[in-house]
C-alpha cells in the first residue's frame, strides 16, 4: 500500500473510524488534515471502544499519529483526550504524537462564540457541534488566531489576545453574552503551554523525511464532502474543506503525496445538525434505520436523521472528492428488509434534475426520485468474503457502483475491524 488519503462522501458518520483502522495497521504514520475535536471516531478492538474527536486514529494501533497544521487544536480537549485514552491503555507521548506548529488553537472564546451565535440563529441555526470550530477558523483567515508556536513566545500573547478580544468581545456584547477578560485567556494559555508543546513538531519536514524515506501516509479525514465549506450544502456545513484536496495544505505535503483516495459511503445516509437531506425519511423505515444503526452522533450524542441512500450526493463526493474507490459501511443495518429504495434524482418544479442544486432555496425544496429494489432475508453482518453475502446484496452493491460512477472496493460488515471485505 502507498499513501492513502481516507474522506466522508455523505454527511459525515458513515464509519471512517473503523476504516481509517483497518487502514492504520498497513500504514507507518496517521494524520488529521482538517477539523477539530467536532469529530467523533469510534474504533471497537477487541473489548475496548474507543471515541476519539481530536487524536489520529493510528495512535491506538500504536503508529504515530500526526495533528496538522489544518486542523483546529483545542488544548483542552487535547489534554482531556489523551488522558481519558491514556486510562484506557493507549500511550500518547511526544514520539507518538506529533502536532504542526502552525496549527490555530480554539479558546474558550470560540465555544462561548460559537453557541451564543446559535442561540441567537433560532430557527435558522446550523446544528454546529457547539465546539469554535467555526470562530477558531474565522480568526486563521483573519490572521489573529493564537497557534501552537505563539505558546513558546508568551511574551507575544499580550498584544495578540488584544486584538482577538476587540474583535470577540464586541460580537459576543453584541450576542448578550459573557465577554472574556485577557487575563482569564492568558491564565488558560499559560496553564496548557507546559503540557501540549512537547508534541509541537515540525510536522511537514517530518512527513516529506517519511515520504522520502517510504514510510506509508495514511491521511484522515474528518466529517465529509456535503459538510466541505466550498462543496457542501452550505451553510449547513463546517468550516473546514473535508475534500482529499485539502489533505495537502492542512498537512503540508504537496498534492502528489495524497495517494489512493477512499471515499467512505454509508448503505444509507445520515445526518446531525440542520439542511437539506433529500432523501430523508420521516417515517417508521427512518425510525428503524435509526434503531438498528445505533445513529447517534459520539461527541454530542444527538439523534441523526435517517434516510435511503442517495447516489447523487455521493456521485458529486466522487467527483469534487476526488475518490477512487469507495469503503461500504454498515450494509447489514438493511438486512431483512423487503425493499431498499436508492435516490437517483431529483424532481424541482415539476422536472426531473439529475444533479444536486447549489442555491439552498432549491436545495430545500427539491423532492427525491427513488429506485426501488427487492432486499435480502440472509444476514451480511460480519460477512468475510464476497461469497458469504446474499445475491441480492451483491447487486445492491453493484448498483451503487454504477450510479456513483466509482468501485467498491471495501466492505465493511460490521463495527469490527476484521469483519471487512476487500473488494479488488
Ligand atoms: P461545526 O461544529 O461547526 O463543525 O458544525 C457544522 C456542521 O457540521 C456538522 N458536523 C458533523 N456532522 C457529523 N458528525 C460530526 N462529528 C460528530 C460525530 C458529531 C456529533 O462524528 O459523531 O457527535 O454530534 C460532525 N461535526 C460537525 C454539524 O452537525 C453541522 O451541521
Ligand atoms: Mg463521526
Amino acid at each position: 500500500m502507498s499513501n492513502v488519503t481516507v474522506i466522508g462522501t455523505q454527511w459525515g458518520d458513515e464509519g471512517k473510524g473503523k476504516i481509517v483502522d483497518w487502514l492504520a495497521s498497513r500504514a507507518d504514520v496517521v494524520v488529521r488534515f482538517q477539523g477539530g475535536h467536532n469529530a467523533g471516531h469510534t474504533l471497537v478492538v477487541g473489548e475496548q471502544t474507543y471515541k476519539l474527536s481530536l487524536l489520529p486514529s493510528g495512535l491506538v494501533r500504536g503508529k504515530m499519529g500526526v495533528i496538522g497544521n489544518g486542523v483546529v487544536v483545542d488544548p483542552e480537549a487535547l489534554l482531556k483526550e489523551i488522558d481519558r485514552v491514556t486510562a484506557q491503555g493507549l500511550k500518547v507521548t511526544p514520539d507518538t504524537l506529533k502536532i504542526a506548529e502552525n496549527a490555530p488553537l480554539i479558546l474558550p472564546v470560540h465555544g462561548a462564540l460559537d453557541r451564543a451565535r446559535e442561540a441567537a440563529r433560532g430557527e435558522r441555526k446550523i446544528g454546529t457541534t457547539g465546539r469554535g470550530i467555526g470562530p477558531a477558523y474565522e480568526d486563521k483567515v483573519a490572521r489573529r488566531a493564537i497557534r501552537l508556536c505563539d505558546l513558546a513566545e508568551p511574551e507575544t500573547l499580550d498584544w495578540k489576545l488584544d486584538e482577538l478580544l476587540l474583535h470577540h468581545n464586541t460580537l459576543l456584547k453584541g450576542l448578550g453574552a459573557d465577554t472574556f477578560t485577557k487575563q482569564e485567556l492568558l491564565d488558560f494559555l499559560n496553564g496548557v503551554a507546559p503540557r501540549v508543546l512537547p508534541f509541537m513538531a515540525p510536522v511537514w519536514d517530518l512527513l516529506d523525511d517519511s515520504r522520502r524515506s517510504g514510510s506509508r501516509i495514511l491521511f484522515e479525514g474528518a466529517q465529509a464532502v456535503m459538510l466541505d465549506v466550498d462543496h457542501g450544502t452550505y451553510p449547513f456545513v463546517t468550516s473546514s474543506n473535508t475534500v482529499a484536496a485539502n489533505a495537502g495544505t492542512g498537512a503540508g505535503v504537496g498534492p502528489t503525496s495524497i495517494g489512493f483516495v477512499l471515499g467512505i459511503a454509508k448503505a444509507y445516509t445520515t445526518r446531525v445538525g440542520e439542511g437539506p437531506f433529500p432523501s430523508e425519511l420521516h417515517d417508521q423505515m427512518g425510525r428503524t434505520l435509526g434503531e438498528r444503526g445505533h445513529e447517534f452522533g459520539t461527541v454530542t450524542g444527538r439523534p441523526r436523521r435517517c434516510g435511503w441512500f442517495d447516489a447523487v450526493l455521493v456521485r458529486r463526493a466522487v467527483r469534487v472528492g476526488g475518490v477512487n474507490g469507495l469503503a461500504l459501511t454498515k450494509l447489514d443495518v438493511l438486512d431483512g428488509l423487503d425493499e431498499i429504495s436508492i435516490c437517483v434524482g431529483y424532481e424541482l418544479d415539476g422536472k426531473k434534475i439529475t444533479s444536486f442544486p447549489s442555491a439552498p432555496g432549491a436545495q430545500q425544496c427539491i423532492r427525491p426520485v427513488f429506485e426501488t429494489m427487492e432486499g435480502w432475508k440472509d444476514s451480511t453482518k460480519g460477512a468475510r468474503s464476497w461469497a458469504e453475502l446474499p445475491a441480492q446484496a451483491i447487486k445492491y452493491v453493484r448498483r451503487i457502483e454504477e450510479l456513483v460512477e466509482a468501485p467498491v472496493t471495501l466492505l465493511s460488515t460490521s463495527p469490527e475491524r476484521d469483519d471487512t471485505i476487500l473488494m479488488r
